[in-house]
């Protein structure tokens, strides 16, 4: 009888602990925060962004691109940043001529945690001065990517704010979704982009286990004939969840 009540008590104290522990473990998961740095590039530059971009010349085909930050581009504060991409496809190449621009910030949280769906808040502002798509062109677009990370896969959000071109619309596969905006192909004025971005990533797969890897916008160009495409945008406010 000593036995049984003492394996009892024994039992309790190993549960309770257990319970303990791992409400511990959710509770600190509500804290999981994501942030950008210099999200409203108030610091006069582009610190703390990752840019790549192409050359501006290929052989005498022109691709200008320019992605600065100043006073004439901001939304709020000092700054904003403007992305420009020009290009055109003079020698005719069969795949066209492209110009692609990445900016985007690593946000990875260090381990995989189960989610907290209303904890991921993000936004910014956007707004496209000048959108002229070569009308033989294969495709231009402006998105911002949301790439996420599970321990099976990688899974990418693409919230389209401006697209146009033959493969309009483009169209979701297991690991790409593509959600358009109500501003898409909007081309007048500041948009908001307002979104739980956790909660769009539920929506795509039922894993529950994932992780926040980066955030990318995306500005791509195409031309397939002589004709100039043309895509301006200003950037300014990128928030992430306090
Ligand atoms: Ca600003």
């Amino acid at each position: 009888m000593k036995v049984l009540i003492l394996a009892v008590i024994f039992m309790s104290l190993v549960s309770f602990s257990l319970f303990y522990s791992i409400n511990n473990f959710l509770k600190e998961e509500k804290h999981v925060t994501f942030n950008f740095e210099n999200g409203g590039f108030e610091t006069g530059d582009l610190k703390g962004w990752r840019l790549f971009q192409q050359s501006n010349l290929t052989g005498g085909n022109p691709r200008y691109t320019c992605v600065a930050v100043g006073e004439k581009y901001r939304r709020s504060g000092k700054y904003g940043l403007r992305v420009w991409t020009k290009v055109s496809n003079l020698y005719g190449w069969d795949l066209g001529h492209y110009s692609i621009i990445r900016l985007g910030q690593d946000l990875g949280e260090p381990t995989f945690n189960p989610s907290n769906l209303s904890g991921r808040n993000l936004s910014f502002h956007w707004k496209i001065s000048k959108w002229i798509v070569d009308k033989g062109g294969s495709y231009s677009h402006v998105w911002l990517e949301v790439t996420w990370q599970t321990t099976q896969e990688t899974y990418i959000i693409r919230y389209v704010m401006a697209t146009g071109g033959k493969t309009y619309p483009p169209s979701n596969t297991s690991n790409i979704r593509f959600i358009f905006l109500p501003q898409t192909n909007k081309l007048e004025g500041w948009h908001l982009f307002n979104r739980d971005i956790a909660s769009d990533f539920n929506e795509m797969t039922n894993l529950k286990n994932f992780k926040l890897v980066k955030v990318e916008y995306v500005q791509a160009a195409m031309s397939k004939t002589r004709e100039y495409s043309e895509i301006e945008v200003f950037l300014d406010d990128f928030k992430g969840s306090p």
